[in-house]
């Protein structure tokens, strides 16, 4: 079986399951992945280690904001477009916010959105950015994308570097020789080995040091990393440090061409890996919540009770927020806000992702109060049923309890089976 087969077999699985709802949405993500083909490459490290200026330097233009104090505070995704076709001059970008509503802006003023010092703590609420360009690189459809600096103090305000190594398919791990390799950058390789098809590891900033350092510095950092992945020999041999000066364009090409080169010859093969290493990903986790739910559902009735009566109550007070509703128009971004609101107590309360799809086309979509009202009455009603089925609440009866757990034992049984189809078929160990 391949991955592929694995992927679908994994979504039909899930699809059996109210509760899995979130995990059959990811699966299908993985599915479109494979059958598109499309690679993103992220651009993932500590602070300041000079991850912006090399994407920079590599599409030959100073497109994003860069700094001696923590910048990037945005994941920002740059993609391949034919300049005329796409916009007019200048080149433009899309901001998305966490509530699903986008902007269009002009890359020059991308600064405002992506940079710690002109969007504190994420006061705008800025998800994601996209930008298009027609850097040769990004020609055959592949997606770059720098990340916040991971260990800096505004690491948590957006989606984090570690959240977006889970949606990439290789990663350019990037030190730097300012500092030996820390205990911040170990963890961090460390956890990311898991999820990424393919890793270059570039070493920046080699114009500050002598060769001889160096040399010293890549023999240092290349043992230090064969430890951490725990490669064999045989991995251990194919890997590289790529020493770098992303300021001064020394080594890049080198970088681009080996990528280029590795797309070329062995693309499928890493997004099989990757896509691989993903699902493995979503079936641990899935395993894990799980197990939850099934304490949750052996659960003491009070405890039990006491946690459904905070969700209802919850419930009721939205419910009566939405009589007072003022007449004017709403945004479909605000009903997005709500549905947020609501998976975090669900999490919060019961240990389970429940899952609502926020659509980024329809965000903008406008409704009068009436509508409003009638769209989360009907979002809170089915959040009360699909939790009354889940939990089978007021279920007197505990031969249906037991045979639900029966159903559950057997979904851990078959993700047990998936995982080490998976293991066996990318040798991960
Ligand atoms: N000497 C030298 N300095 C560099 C090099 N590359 C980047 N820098 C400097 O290092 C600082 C940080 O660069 P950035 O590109 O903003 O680093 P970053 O990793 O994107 O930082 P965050 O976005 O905050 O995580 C800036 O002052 C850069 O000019 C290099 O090759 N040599
Ligand atoms: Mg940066």
């Amino acid at each position: 079986m391949n991955i592929l087969e694995t992927t679908i077999k994994a979504k039909e699985l899930f699809s059996g399951f109210e509760l899995c709802r979130l995990q059959e949405q990811e699966t299908q993500k993985l599915i479109d992945r494979l059958e598109n083909k499309k690679i993103t490459i992220a651009v993932i490290g500590q602070f300041k280690r000079g991850k912006t200026t090399l994407i920079n330097t590599i599409l030959g233009e100073k497109l994003l904001p860069v700094g001696i104090v923590p910048i990037t505070a945005a994941i920002t995704r740059i993609e391949y477009a034919e300049p005329k076709e796409t916009f007019d001059t200048p080149s433009m970008a899309t901001v998305y916010f966490t509530n699903g509503l986008s902007q269009q802006v002009p890359a020059a003023d991308l600064h405002m959105y992506i940079s710690e010092q002109e969007n504190r703590d994420n006061e705008r609420g800025v998800a994601e950015v996209e930008l298009q360009t027609n850097a040769d690189f990004l020609k055959d459809g592949l997606t770059l994308v720098d990340t916040p600096g991971v260990g800096s103090v505004h690491e948590n305000n957006s989606k984090s570097a570690m959240d977006f190594a889970r949606e990439s398919d290789g990663v350019i791990f990037m030190i730097s020789v300012d500092s030996p390799l820390n205990q911040i950058e170990v963890d961090f390789l460390r956890k990311v080995r898991r999820f990424a098809g393919k890793f270059y590891f570039v070493v920046n900033k080699i114009d500050r040091v002598d060769e001889e350092e160096l040399d010293e510095y890549l023999d240092y950092c290349r043992d230090l990393i064969v430890a951490i992945m725990e490669l064999d020999e045989e991995e251990a041999e194919a890997i590289r440090l790529l020493p770098v000066s992303a300021r001064k364009d020394i080594g890049v090409t080198e970088l681009t061409g080996m990528i280029r080169e590795d797309l070329i010859t062995r693309g499928a093969e890493i997004m099989e890996r990757s896509v691989g290493l993903k699902l493995l990903e979503i079936l641990n986790n899935t395993r894990s919540q799980i197990a939850s739910y099934r304490e949750v559902l052996k659960m003491a009735p009070n405890v039990f009770n006491r946690r459904f009566r905070e969700m209802q109550t919850l419930m009721e007070e939205q419910r009566q927020q939405l009589e007072l509703l003022p007449e004017g128009q709403y945004l479909q971004a605000r009903i997005n806000e709500e549905k947020a609101l609501l998976t975090r107590k669900v999490r919060e309360l019961f240990g389970i992702e429940y899952y609502y799809y926020v659509d980024r086309d329809d965000a903008a979509e406008r409704m009068d109060a009436e509508e409003y009202r009638a769209e989360m009455t009907s979002v809170y009603d089915e959040l009360e049923t699909t939790i009354n089925s889940i939990f089978m609440y007021k279920e007197q009866n505990a031969y249906a309890v037991a045979r639900r757990i029966e159903d559950l034992n057997i979904l851990m049984q078959q993700m047990r089976k998936l995982t080490r189809q998976i293991e066996r078929e990318l040798a991960v160990r």
